[in-house]
């Protein structure tokens, strides 16, 4: 009896050895970020307040998943970015809990807010408690966010007086010029930015049909990516009439800017003689903060912004992007990302090949692929790049 009782006492003891065993080795699989260290994971930064910590995420998911890229000790230098409203609240948050449910909560990585005004409390309360990863609110520098003094005030007042009777898309409005030339030649330099090498640019109401298992960042730096696109297309061409002349002066005064394995042949069809409109959609961007602010790429920036095409014209962001993209980088530095399935009004990316969607649980319809679609220069991109079009994209136009 005496020898049986002590053979369930050692069963007992070593059961309890077990348990607390599995508590203190699953409460050390809560990621750790290298450059962060010193600053609790938990803790928010808003301005110069924080919010009170929030439960880190003690679960890991194992489902069909790949190990959180926190987990193997190889975080990524890089942010969300949002260029927002108060008023984009409730249309950011769509977007972030998204962003969240297919990719952040595996990563947590940080969200930068930015606003030409304050963002006032129910905005940071809100995007706050959403984001999986540290949130940081900016304001914008009135010098960013105002006419620069080269620009005639009355000439681009006619200009946006002209394009509201033509009906253009934000013609009339000043704002929208703005917010273009922000996103074009600012926000990387914004001083909460300069924390960051990458970023994934997330705008209101997108949508995000496919889980993301792995970590994107490291995809673009370990394959020597420097941006990135889902979707292409042609630009409206009244709101550019003189933007490629300008991008001509530019490559003149600038040759050395200009790299040789070039993707020159995604923009023009007449080797850069004129520029046929296509672009990389920058409503999404991954991409390489450093570049951006690299010489080549401000000396760009100064040189459209001084011909006043943002003001006089209505230049976009996208293709002010997509063009020192192409001229700047080596083709193979522009990915395109099959595998994320991305809505912005009115487009949608859906990933050609039926097994990519089931594998990632994708809920877009493949009928609503824009890619191989006329209107899309995606086609464009793959010939550029020598590259195969997806398995099936032919059934998919
Ligand atoms: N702070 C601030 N953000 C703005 C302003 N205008 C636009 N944005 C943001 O800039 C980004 C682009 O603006 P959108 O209105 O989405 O422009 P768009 O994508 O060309 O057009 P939509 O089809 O309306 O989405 C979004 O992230 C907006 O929230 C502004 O005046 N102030
Ligand atoms: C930061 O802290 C100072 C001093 O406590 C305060 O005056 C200031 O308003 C704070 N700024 C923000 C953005 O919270
Ligand atoms: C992150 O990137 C920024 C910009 O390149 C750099 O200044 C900063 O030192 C980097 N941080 C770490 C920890 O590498
Ligand atoms: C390009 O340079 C020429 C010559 O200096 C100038 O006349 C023209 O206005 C410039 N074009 C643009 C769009 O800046
Ligand atoms: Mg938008």
């Amino acid at each position: 009896m005496a020898g049986t009782q002590r053979y369930l006492r050692y069963i007992i003891f070593a059961l309890v050895c077990l348990i607390l065993l599995f508590f203190i080795s699953s409460s050390s699989t809560v990621p750790a970020t290298p450059w962060q260290s010193g600053k609790p994971e938990t803790v928010k930064e808003i301005g110069n307040q924080s919010t009170s910590p929030k439960t880190a995420p003690t679960t890991p998911n194992t489902q069909n998943e790949l190990p959180p890229a926190t987990a193997s000790g190889s975080r990524m230098n890089a942010t969300f970015v949002t260029l927002a409203r108060n008023s984009d609240l409730w249309e950011i948050s769509r977007s972030i809990r998204q962003v969240e449910d297919r990719f952040n909560r595996k990563f947590n990585y940080d969200w930068v807010f930015l606003n030409d005004d304050d963002f006032d409390d129910e905005f940071v309360k809100v995007t706050t408690s959403l984001v999986s990863g540290k949130t940081k609110y900016g304001k914008i520098p009135t010098e960013h966010w105002s006419f620069p003094d080269f620009i005639d005030q009355d000439k681009a007042a006619a200009v946006r007086e002209e394009m509201k009777e033509k009906k253009i898309i934000y013609g009339d409005s000043i704002s929208y010029r703005h917010m273009c030339r922000y996103e074009s030649g600012f926000f990387f330099r914004h001083p909460l930015m300069l924390d960051y090498e990458w970023y994934w640019r997330v705008e209101p109401s997108i949508e995000l049909f496919c889980d993301i298992n792995y970590d994107t960042f490291k995809f673009m730096a370990d394959n020597k990516k420097k941006y990135s696109f889902v979707l292409s297309l042609y630009e409206y061409v009244e709101t550019i009439p003189t933007l490629w002349d300008a991008v001509k002066n530019f490559t003149a005064t600038h040759p050395e800017h200009v790299v040789k394995d070039n993707s020159m042949g995604f923009l023009s069809d007449d080797n850069g003689e004129s520029y046929n409109h296509c672009h990389f959609w920058s409503n999404f961007e991954i991409g390489n903060l450093d570049w951006l602010r690299s010489k080549a790429y401000v000396d760009y920036f100064e040189s459209l912004d001084h011909s006043g095409g943002f003001f006089y014209e209505r230049w976009g962001d996208a293709p002010v992007h997509s063009i020192a993209a192409a001229l700047m980088l080596q083709k193979d530095e522009i990915h395109f990302f099959n595998d994320i399935a991305y809505y912005h009004v009115p487009f949608t990316h859906c990933p050609t090949g039926q097994q990519t969607r089931l594998d990632l649980k994708c809920h877009c319809n493949p009928k609503d692929n824009f890619d191989w679609n006329g209107y899309s220069c995606t086609s464009r991109f793959y010939e550029v790049n020598g590259m195969t079009k997806p398995e099936g994209y032919e059934k998919e136009q």
